[in-house]
């Protein structure tokens, strides 16, 4: 699942910009809208989620499938002897298939994860066709977040979820041609190591058709171009003295590049991978990089923004780390999906520390209707999450680590968001999950995200991860407005989840809405000054609590959601607006973090 890169052997062309689009209203199968150009199309940006995009209600609301479609031209100087094509698509949201001209070529569901479809045989270098990507926005129980449909007696379909933020959806990420030679580098594995000041780089090369060991070669570059480590074969271990590390705050990073050579020594394929060399260890109450006692600050974020949705954008992404950087902080959270790639690997350059997190959010029934005194209906059941959905859950996972397993920034693997990790029948569905999860990448601690429900005297799985991570309301969703009585519950229950399990822990959700503009000289809810003695209250006891290692805010910018009594235009716990203005808050927490900062 390597990302697609231009090199000396592989072309890449981007396929962003305006595709012809429609809803599918009818049967996708009936319909058939790849089979022919769209009739009066609209026009729609990509990357971007649709729904924002067009006046029109009905396309906002949309449930069920769309379709993209442009006219490509294959280069005329490709080959269909010695290359193979793919068309890379880095997110569909939820599910994506790709049709060349009349033929249907791959389908991929998961909505933040990417996917290739191989179209070598389909088209021919020189000549257009017809790209048509179909994309569907349902969540089911055999989705990756789950939801339920209805059809409604007006015959409309309706989205419900458990989640709050909006369902946006579309081609949100990049889209692209490639080539590859025949005999290519399909992956590379990176997990590195520090012995005094040696780094260590131990890899593994895969290649799409057997080579022997000599054809393989390895060098590493540092960030001057000078090659600092050589090595042969496909598997291995490369060697850096006076190594210069990965840090938070203070990135480097080598380029560690892969070629397969033929026989006579010619070039047959290469391709770099940005490498950080650092170690992650959990020790005790501790969490280590570089072993060195780190302490998370930063945010729970979300991809998004005001007419793009969940559409990658450079300019917020380069503006949102900015910002990040102003405030102190140094890391986040890819709450509650897998982020778009090129936002991974700028935190690769600039020192960010994330923790990754699969799209499994909204696996709790007792939320839903628990919180509003409805029929809690069991979460780990035939009728929700049940072993479908758990093998669903377990290909988001796979995803996740194939993406980003190289990324020096990810330290951490979140599987879940608020699962209903209290009620019965949690730990027959976790246990396996992180069974396949350590599997997969023994190199990275793994945690979930715990429920403010499920304290440390209700919770069934906090003991197979290794950091606690917990999201907290006292003084919003309980204890409403009283600060006072909120900071004793607080710090109540962190010294009893300290108690019981001796393991490091980080808040990573504490927040309270809050309209920007809106003062109150007695700290009203809702207004910037009670965000500021929220937020001072807690850190109070983050402060007394000595396992814990790190505070991510709920959210970094106010985000949309779907339509709920108590949203107004969506979720606005954020430290800034949507358009990303600073609140009150946003300068208290640059001063307390700066110092945290000045102390790594
Ligand atoms: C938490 C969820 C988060 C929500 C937040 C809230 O993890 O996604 O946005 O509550 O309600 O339960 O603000």
């Amino acid at each position: 699942m390597l990302k697609p890169q231009s090199t000396l052997t592989r072309e890449l062309i981007s396929l962003d910009g305006l595709w012809k689009f429609g809803l599918v209203t009818g049967d996708l199968e009936e319909e058939r809208p790849w089979a022919r150009p769209l009739s009066k199309p609209l026009e729609c940006p990509v990357p971007a989620s649709y729904n924002d995009i067009f006046v029109d209600r009905s396309i906002h609301d949309h449930v069920g499938w769309v379709c993209y479609q442009r006219q490509i031209i294959v280069p005329r100087g490709w080959s269909q002897e010695r290359e193979r094509y793919f068309v890379r698509v880095e997110a569909a949201t939820h599910r994506g298939r790709v049709y060349v001209n009349d033929t249907f070529v791959v389908e991929h569901i998961g909505g933040y994860t990417p996917f290739d479809a191989d179209i070598t045989h389909l088209v021919k270098p020189g000549e257009a066709f017809r790209l048509s990507i179909t994309v569907n926005n349902e969540l089911t129980n055999m989705t990756i977040p789950p939801g339920s449909v209805e059809v409604l007696t007006n015959g409309k379909k309706k989205q419900t979820y458990y989640h709050d933020f909006y369902n946006y959806a579309g081609l949100a990420r990049s889209v692209w041609l490639y080539n590859v030679p025949n005999k290519h580098i399909v992956d590379t594995t990176i997990v590195t190591d520090v012995q005094g000041s040696t780094g260590i780089i131990k890899y593994t090369v895969e290649t799409s058709e057997s080579v022997s060991s000599e054809q393989v070669e390895i060098s590493v570059l540092d960030e001057n171009e000078n090659v600092v480590a050589e090595a042969s074969g496909a598997q291995g271990e490369v060697r850096i003295d006076s190594a210069n590390l990965w840090q938070p705050g203070a990135a480097y990073l080598y380029q560690f590049k892969a070629q397969i050579k033929s026989a006579e020594e010619q070039l047959v394929d290469t391709y770099s991978t940005a490498t950080g060399i650092r170690t992650i260890g959990v020790r005790g109450n501790k969490f280590l990089i570089n072993n060195k006692p780190f302490y998370f600050t930063g945010f729970g974020k979300h991809e998004d923004t005001a007419v793009r949705g969940k559409g990658h954008d450079q300019a917020y992404m380069v503006h949102d780390f900015q910002l990040v950087d102003w405030t102190g902080a140094n890391s986040f959270r890819t709450s509650h999906y897998p982020y778009a790639e090129e936002v991974m690997e700028f935190a690769d350059r600039h020192g960010i520390v994330v923790i990754d997190e699969t799209a499994a959010v909204g696996l709790n029934l007792a939320i839903s209707s628990g919180l509003f005194g409805g029929v809690v209906t069991p979460t780990w059941s035939p009728d929700y999450c049940n072993d479908q959905t758990r093998e669903v859950h377990a290909q988001a996972i796979r995803e996740l680590i194939a993406r980003d397993k190289n990324h020096a920034c990810v330290v951490l693997w979140s599987i879940a968001n608020e699962p209903s990790s209290s009620e019965e029948g949690a730990r027959e569905y976790f246990e396996p999950l992180v069974k396949l999860t350590r599997e997969l990448d023994p190199s990275r601690p793994i945690c979930f995200v715990n429920v403010m429900f499920a304290t440390y005297d209700k919770d069934l799985i906090s003991d197979l991860f290794d950091v606690l991570c917990l999201n907290r309301y006292y003084g919003w969703y309980v204890n409403m407005g009283d600060l006072e009585t909120a900071e004793s519950k607080l710090e109540e229950e962190l010294l009893g989840w300290e108690k019981k399990y001796g393991k490091p822990m980080i808040m990573t959700e504490y927040g309270a809405d809050t309209l920007a503009g809106l003062h109150s000289l007695h700290d009203l809810p809702w207004s910037e000054d009670f965000q500021v003695r929220f937020y001072e209250m807690y850190h109070r006891v983050h402060d007394r609590v000595e396992s814990m290692i790190g505070e991510q805010v709920w959210n970094f910018a106010d985000f949309q959601t779907s339509i709920q009594i108590f949203r107004i235009d969506g979720n606005k716990k954020g430290i800034f607006t949507r358009d990303r203005k600073p609140k009150a808050i946003a300068h208290v927490l640059r001063e307390r973090w700066t110092k945290i900062k000045a102390q790594w």
